[in-house]
């Protein structure tokens, strides 16, 4: 049994998506063919069932690097081979709007939990099997949604303190988007031996003047989320 995750490793399909929302990764699994419920436990609540014919299961993994981590470390010892997480970013880039769709193809690793499993030169990245899956996705999708690829940022903080959030210095280096648990992912795929990605739903704009205003609620970001779903779908039986 996964200690954390409370999944008995024989039920756990080699191929998961993962998401921060449990309630997400409820809509994602209603999706699935033969959907059951894996395990819930703390912020993880899994589920596994069919897609196109392939075994599939679908994890969340709560806010921030460290909680997510512990998942992404289970789902290796459980045997995980291939991992999308399907998340949400806020903007960067005035070309990506609310409502659209980034593809992550590395992140800047300003989190604090990988800087204490690898050294600071060590890349995250995602596996470019799985980039490529996701974009070719994205491609096939009916959505008509603007997607884009490129490097994001994953960050600890949400709310700001005494220090400036490095949202500028990020956006003048063209990083598309900034998320939390990203970082983590790669990371820990490249040490364990699991091919990993990430899609993302943009939110709205990062800005610290803004967050008053942030409202992950809307209609516009669920039918974001419910088109990265389907392309990650897609994307990881093909792997
Ligand atoms: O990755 C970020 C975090 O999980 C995106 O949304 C959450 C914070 O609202």
């Amino acid at each position: 049994m996964l200690t954390n995750l409370k999944i008995d490793p024989e039920q756990l399909p080699k191929r998961v998506i993962v998401c921060g929302d449990p309630k997400r990764a409820a809509l994602i699994a209603s999706k699935l063919g033969n959907h059951r419920q894996l395990a819930e436990n703390r912020e993880y609540h899994s589920y596994a069932g069919e897609w196109k014919g392939v075994e599939v299961a679908i994890v969340s993994h709560g806010v921030g690097s460290p909680g997510a981590a512990v998942c992404f470390e289970e789902l290796a010892k459980g045997g995980v081979e291939v991992i999308i997480r399907v998340g949400t970013a806020g903007s960067y880039q005035q070309a990506i709007q609310p409502g659209s769709l980034v593809i992550s193809s590395a992140a800047v690793r300003q989190d604090g939990l990988t800087s204490q499993l690898v050294p600071p030169g060590f890349p995250a990245v995602a596996d470019r099997r799985v980039a490529e899956a996701l974009v070719e996705a994205a491609q096939s999708s009916d959505s008509g949604l603007h997607i884009a690829e490129g490097i994001t940022l994953t960050l600890d903080v949400f709310y700001n303190g005494v220090l400036e959030f490095p949202h500028k210095l990020y956006q003048k280096a063209g990083v598309l988007a900034v998320e939390m648990e990203n970082s983590a992912l790669f990371v820990i795929a490249a040490l364990r031996g699991m091919k990993a990605g990430s899609i993302l739903a943009i939110d709205g704009f990062a800005d610290a003047d803004l967050l008053e205003d942030y409202n992950p609620h809307t209609e516009t970001l669920a039918k974001a989320i419910e088109a990265e779903a389907l392309i990650a779908l897609d994307a990881v039986v093909v792997i």
